[in-house]
């Protein structure tokens, strides 16, 4: 059965009554009480015969900043006010910034003087011509250069508010778009990068992260979160895809004879992973079937829209209503809202997970399909030029099937490459300057934007994550796969606590000068790696990280005891 075919049966069978009494209400509950009714009851919470507006139950006053911008106006609705903008080139101001995001367009002063557009690629993949409409829009309107990721997406700099509207119709053009990758909304869905293709995955989840995708966009109440929300869909196969670092990751699993359930695949679902809170995502009880995935996704948002907080933004994410209620009345809630059943089974009943290959995608791999393989490519801190974005398009399109994958390792693969035509492909990407080649250190070096485009960030994380990775390629003779991640605050978007060595940008005094540092911790990983980097060197000027972390590397490849990782030591 081909892909396409699969996410027909998948958006068929949601659609077949998986959901119980959810109502497709407006963005805003105005007029409710705490209890979420419409009231006049002199005796309600609600007080006297006032009818007390609140936002799912919090009263207006209450609301934050971002929430008091959402409850004025929805972002989807700023539409007018940007063409309107773009006719004058003006950047939008006040609550407008807040509600651009809703578009996927970020303001981003002072750190650069011009939008960021940042899109949406389900499930982390592109077709060719899709490709090509990026690198046009980085080329025409914005910086020329695009970035991809830690959430397997691009995002596009420079681009000026006059070329505001051209670059989302752009977008829609090419068969993209994108809502809802900024501000409280459901961010890029993710999937294993190699599903489809990996000989070792359970099952090719491709077809629920767009499915997933597509009944966000088709649903406009849940454009209005509590917050930010992370979802990702992993395969069970050899390569990751961070799924235990997202408000909720779908994990496929096999259950064997024997059980309760009938023998097959399956899904875990865990939950409230959040990183940058040092918190992993956990298991939550249930199995799945893959097409209940999506309709307990849906319903999962909706409690966590109704209950949220909306007082304080540190306290808005799912981990905190989960905190605050425990997962077994969550996901009580959750039930409430579906037609079927959930099911509960024993996560040790399941087959545990098929190992991660670290790296695993970088180089050239036979794919399940006879005759076909997948060709992983190092990109730089996810740095690309039109031409280099353009050029991969081609490619992907002369040899393969005009597909290309997006990692969360800020990668790129291009699948199904016959192998009579290697060669020739490799050739051609070689010419181009790409590497595929194993490189222990550059392969899982990792950078958030930085202080290059980011107002947040004390660091350059880029710039320096290149020059630190070239000095530890000179000087470290390492043979094990590592992962460094540098973030450039503590809002970890490079997810500095699960690398083995992860760097937090932090400005450092030397000789009673600020210069651009880093507190260095170690020790972390995901999935069956799972670990939260430990503080080992607190802020640490830029200039001593390159020669500190060489001796670092340097006593770990000498006092290793055989071939323990470097996670292990
Ligand atoms: Fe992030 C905010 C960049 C993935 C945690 N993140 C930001 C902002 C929008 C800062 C801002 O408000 O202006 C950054 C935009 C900088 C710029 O102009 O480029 C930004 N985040 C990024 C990206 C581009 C980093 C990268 O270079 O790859 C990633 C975009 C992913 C995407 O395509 O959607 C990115 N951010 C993440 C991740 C990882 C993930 O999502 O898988 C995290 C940690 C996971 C999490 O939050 O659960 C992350 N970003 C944050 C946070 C902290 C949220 C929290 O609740 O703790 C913020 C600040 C906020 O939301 O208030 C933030
Ligand atoms: Fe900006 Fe901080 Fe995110 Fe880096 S980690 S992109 S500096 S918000």
């Amino acid at each position: 059965m081909s892909s396409n075919q699969e996410f027909s049966t998948v958006q068929k069978q949601y659609l077949q009554g998986f959901f119980a009494g959810v109502s497709q209400r407006g963005q805003f509950f105005v007029g409710q009480t705490a209890n979420g009714q419409y009231t006049n009851d002199p005796n309600s919470s609600a007080g006297g015969n006032m009818i007390e507006e609140t936002v799912h139950g919090t009263p207006i006053d209450d609301l934050c900043k971002e929430e008091k911008i959402k409850y004025e106006q929805n972002g989807l609705d700023v539409w007018d006010k940007m063409l309107d903008n773009a006719a004058k080139n003006k950047f939008p101001e006040g609550g407008d910034v807040f509600r651009y995001k809703f578009h996927g367009l970020f303001f981003v002063t002072p750190a650069q003087e011009s939008m960021m557009l940042r899109c949406r690629i389900p499930g982390c993949v592109l077709r060719s011509e899709q490709m090509i409409g990026l690198a046009e829009i980085a080329e025409d309107w914005g910086g020329g250069y695009a970035h991809i990721t830690t959430r397997g997406n691009f995002q596009i700099r420079e681009i000026m508010p006059k070329y505001s509207v051209d670059v989302l119709v752009k977008m829609r053009e090419v068969g993209l778009t994108a809502q809802g990758s900024g501000a409280d909304n459901v961010r890029n869905i993710t999937a294993s990068p190699t599903s489809g293709f990996d000989a070792l995955e359970l099952t090719d989840v491709l077809p629920l992260a767009k499915a997933m995708h597509h009944y966000i966009l088709n649903n406009r109440d849940l454009y209005d979160l509590p917050r930010k929300f992370n979802i990702a869909f992993d395969n069970g196969g050899a390569i990751s895809v961070c799924a235990d670092t997202n408000d909720i990751a779908f994990y496929a699993v096999r259950v064997g004879e024997g059980q309760d359930v009938e023998p097959g695949v399956y899904f875990r679902v865990q939950l409230c992973g959040i990183t940058g809170h040092k918190q992993f995502a956990t298991d939550c009880g249930l199995l799945l079937k893959a097409n209940e995935c999506v309709a307990v996704a849906a319903a999962m948002l909706r409690v966590f829209q109704e209950h949220g907080d909306r007082t304080n933004r540190k306290k808005a994410r799912l981990k905190y209503l989960v905190d605050k209620w425990g997962v077994e009345k969550y996901l009580e809630e959750v039930g409430k809202k579906l037609a079927f059943e959930l099911r509960y089974f024993a996560l040790q009943s399941c087959e545990p997970r098929h190992p991660i290959t670290r790296h695993g995608y970088i180089g050239v791999y036979p794919q399940k399909q006879a005759g076909l393989n997948y060709v992983g490519i190092t990109v730089p801190v996810g740095h690309m030029t039109p031409d280099q974005m353009k050029g991969t398009a081609r490619l992907a399109a002369k040899y393969g099937k005009g597909e290309i994958r997006l990692t969360v390792w800020q990668n790129l693969i291009i699948p199904h490459i016959p192998t009579e035509s290697l060669d020739a492909f490799t050739e051609e990407l070689r010419a181009m300057g790409f590497d595929y080649t194993h490189d222990p250190i550059t392969n899982g070096l990792v950078a958030c934007t930085g202080s290059a485009g980011c107002k947040f960030a004390a660091s350059a994380t880029k710039a320096q994550s290149l020059l630190l990775g070239e000095h530890l390629r000179s000087t470290v003779n390492l043979d094990q796969p590592i992962n460094i991640h540098l973030t450039g605050c503590p809002n970890s978007c490079a997810q500095h606590y699960v690398g083995d060595i992860g760097l937090q940008g932090v400005k450092v005094k030397v000789d009673g000068e600020s210069v651009e540092g880093y507190h260095i911790v170690l020790g972390g990983g995901v999935d069956n790696e799972q670990g939260i980097g430990q503080e080992v060197f607190p802020s640490v000027p830029f200039a001593d990280v390159p020669p500190l972390l060489e001796r670092v590397l340097k006593t770990y490849m000498q006092s290793r005891v055989e071939d323990e990782s470097f996670l292990e030591f």
